[in-house]
C-alpha cells in the first residue's frame, strides 16, 4: 500500500503537473483533493503539451484511474469542455471518477467572484475569476450544492433556492445586478447532472479499498502551500487547503494511509495574483526570469511575478506539510546567471524603528508584508544542463546550488527538473 501526496511548496506553478505525470506512470489512482479549475497544470509528452485545469494530471497516463475528490469544487461545464478537448486528442477519459460529495460551481459563483473582485478595488485578491471562493464560501455556509444533489429535481430546487436567497438580495441591492432565477438555474444544473452521472461514484470508498488491496494512490494538490487558506499569506490565498492535510479531508482517506509527502519547488519563485512576496524582482532580473521560464498563467495567461529562491518559504513548507522529499524544478532556467541569490531570512523593521530578524515564517501578515530578504549568493553556471541525467554530471556550481537549497530547506531533494519534457529529469539517490 502506498499513499503519496504531491503538493506545491511555494505559490503554485512549481511544475506539479509534470511531477505527477512522472510518478503517475507507476501509480494506480491519481486524485485531486482541493481547488477546481483555477489550477493550471502542464504536462508535456513529446511534441504534445496538455494544459489541465480540473482533471488530475494522471489522466494522460493509461492504466491510471483519475479521481476528483470531495474537497474539489467542480464546474461541470468546464469539466465537459476539458474532457471533450482531451478525447479529441485521443486521451481516454472514460475511467474518470467524480466524488458524489464534491461541491458544484454554479454560474452564479462565477458572477459573484468577478463582481466581488471589482467591488474590492485596490484590496482585490487577484483571483482567477472561476467562482472558486464563492463556491467554497457556500460550502462553509452550508448552502452549497453537492454533486449528488444534481440527481433529485425537487431537492435541487430547494437547495438552489436556499443558496440564492441571500445572494439575490446582495446582487440587487449591493451590486445593482439582476437577480438569478431559481427555476432556470435548477433546470440548467439538472441537465449538467444528467451528463455528469456516468462519472459519479463514492470515491472515498473506492480509494480506501484500493489502498487496502495494496494499490498506490497519488494525491495531487492544486495551487500551493503559500496559497493555503489556513497556512498561506491570508487573505491573499485561495479558498481551500492545498497543504498535505487537505489530501485527507479532500478525499476521505485517513492520515495513517499516507506513506510519502512530496513537495514541488521551483529553483526560483513565482506568484500570480496580489499579495506579499519578499524576494519579488521588479527589475530586469525579474523580466529575465519570466522570459527564460515562460512564466505566464496556464489558466488566465497573466504574467507571473518572479523572484529568487526563498529558503524561509521552503523550510515552512517542509514543516506544515511534513515533507519527506522535494522535487526541484526548472533548474535549467537559471543557466547563464553569474551569481544566484538565495533568501535565507527576513529583516523586518518594527513600528518603533528597531529591526527583527526572522529565520522562520512569521504568521503576522503585517510582518511578512514588511519582510526584506536577507540574501546569500552562490556562483552561477553557463553549461546547458538539459541533457544531464546524473547528479554527478551537473557542473560543480549547479551541484553546490542544489546542495545549499537542500541544507537550507532541511529536506532531501529527490529529483531535479532540467526542462519541460518527461525525460528532462535527474533522480537523486
Ligand atoms: P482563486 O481563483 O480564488 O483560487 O484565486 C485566489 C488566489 O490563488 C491564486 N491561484 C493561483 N496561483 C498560481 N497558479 C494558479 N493556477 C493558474 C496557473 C493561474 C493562472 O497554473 O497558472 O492561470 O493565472 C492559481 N490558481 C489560483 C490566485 O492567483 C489568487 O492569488
Ligand atoms: P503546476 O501548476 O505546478 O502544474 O505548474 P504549471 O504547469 O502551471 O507551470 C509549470 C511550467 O513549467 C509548465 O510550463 C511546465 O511545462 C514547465 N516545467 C516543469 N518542469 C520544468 C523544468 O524542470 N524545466 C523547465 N524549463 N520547465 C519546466
Ligand atoms: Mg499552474
Amino acid at each position: 500500500m502506498a499513499g503519496i501526496i504531491l503538493i506545491g511548496a511555494q505559490w503554485g506553478d512549481e511544475g506539479k503537473g509534470k511531477a505527477t505525470d512522472l510518478i503517475g506512470t507507476r501509480v494506480d489512482y491519481v486524485a485531486r483533493f482541493n481547488g477546481g479549475n483555477n489550477a493550471g497544470h502542464t504536462v508535456v509528452v513529446g511534441d504534445e503539451s496538455y494544459a489541465l485545469h480540473l482533471l488530475p494530471s494522471g489522466i494522460i497516463s493509461p492504466n491510471v484511474t483519475p479521481v476528483i475528490g470531495n474537497g474539489v469544487v467542480v464546474d461541470p461545464e468546464v469539466l465537459f469542455e476539458e474532457i471533450e478537448g482531451l478525447e479529441a486528442r485521443g486521451v481516454d477519459c472514460s475511467q474518470l471518477l467524480v466524488s458524489e460529495g464534491a461541491q458544484v460551481i454554479a454560474p452564479y459563483h462565477r458572477v459573484l467572484d468577478k463582481v466581488t473582485e471589482r467591488f474590492l478595488g485596490k484590496h482585490k485578491i487577484g483571483t482567477t475569476g472561476r467562482g472558486i471562493g464563492p463556491a467554497y464560501a457556500d460550502k462553509i455556509n452550508r448552502v452549497g450544492i453537492r454533486v449528488h444533489d444534481l440527481f433529485n429535481a425537487q431537492h435541487l430546487h430547494d437547495k438552489v433556492e436556499a443558496s440564492l436567497h441571500q445572494k439575490n438580495e446582495m446582487l440587487v441591492k449591493l451590486y445593482n445586478r439582476r437577480p438569478v432565477d431559481v427555476d432556470e438555474t435548477t433546470d440548467h444544473l439538472l441537465a449538467l447532472g444528467e451528463k455528469l452521472k456516468p462519472y459519479v461514484a463514492n470515491t472515498s470508498l473506492i480509494l480506501n479499498k484500493a489502498l487496502e488491496e495494496g494499490k498506490t494512490v497519488l494525491f495531487e494538490g492544486g495551487q500551493a502551500t503559500m496559497l493555503d487558506v489556513d497556512h498561506g499569506t491570508y487573505p491573499f490565498v485561495t479558498s481551500s487547503n492545498p497543504t498535505a492535510g487537505g489530501a485527507c479531508t479532500g478525499t476521505g482517506v485517513g492520515p495513517t494511509k499516507i506513506t510519502r509527502v512530496i513537495g514541488v519547488s521551483k529553483a526560483y519563485v513565482t506568484r500570480v495574483g496580489e499579495g506579499p512576496f519578499p524576494t519579488e524582482l521588479n527589475d530586469e532580473s525579474g523580466e529575465w526570469l519570466r522570459a527564460q521560464g515562460h512564466e505566464f498563467g496556464v489558466t488566465t495567461g497573466r504574467p507571473r511575478r518572479c523572484g529568487w529562491f526563498d529558503a524561509v518559504v521552503n523550510r515552512y513548507a517542509v514543516q506544515v506539510n511534513g515533507l519527506t522529499d522535494i522535487v526541484l524544478t526548472k533548474l535549467d532556467v537559471l543557466t547563464g546567471l553569474k551569481e544566484i541569490p538565495i533568501c535565507v531570512g527576513y529583516d523586518v523593521e518594527e513600528a518603533d524603528g528597531t529591526h527583527t530578524r526572522y529565520d522562520d515564517m512569521p504568521v503576522d501578515q503585517a510582518a511578512f508584508t514588511a519582510a526584506k530578504p536577507i540574501y546569500e549568493t552562490m556562483p552561477g553556471w553557463d553549461e546547458d544542463i538539459s541533457k544531464v541525467h546524473a547528479f554527478e554530471d551537473l557542473p560543480a556550481a549547479t551541484q553546490a546550488y542544489v546542495q545549499r537549497l537542500e541544507e537550507l530547506s532541511g529536506c532531501r531533494i529527490s529529483a531535479i527538473g532540467t526542462g519541460p519534457q518527461r525525460d528532462h529529469i535527474i533522480s537523486v539517490h
